[in-house]
């Protein structure tokens, strides 16, 4: 008898317990696909800002401290191959001339591109 009533109670809890289960609220597959549009983009997370490369020098005005450069990938920040100028300090400059196979530094800063270190390769 005791046996029974242990079971019965048993049976009873569980049965209690299934009928207490929340009932999850339906997935709202409703939701507009335009509210996600319009969601201000997240701006891309911020690409390093120094990086080193390998180029020719196409162009150097050491008097300016500009020297242009047909460089090779930077995937450091995120850079394409492409031929571009750049700040440098002069002193820098004075190292090499138009026609030169460079490796540099570079730093980018508020959208100036500077060469930190740059020597014939
Ligand atoms: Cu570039």
């Amino acid at each position: 008898m005791k046996r029974f009533l242990t079971l019965t109670a048993f049976a009873s809890t569980a049965l209690l317990a299934a009928c207490g289960q929340p009932t999850e609220p339906a997935p709202d597959t409703a939701a507009p696909a335009e509210d996600a549009a319009m969601v201000p983009m997240a701006p891309t997370p911020a690409a390093q800002t120094t990086g080193h490369g390998t180029g020719v020098v196409t162009a150097v005005d050491p008097a300016a401290g500009t020297v242009t450069l047909d460089h090779g990938p930077i995937p450091e920040v995120g850079w394409p191959a492409m031929t571009m100028g750049f700040k440098a300090d002069p002193a820098l400059l004075a190292t090499v001339k138009t026609g030169d196979r460079v490796r540099f530094d570079l730093v980018i800063k508020g959208g100036t591109s500077e060469i930190t270190a740059i020597r014939p390769e």
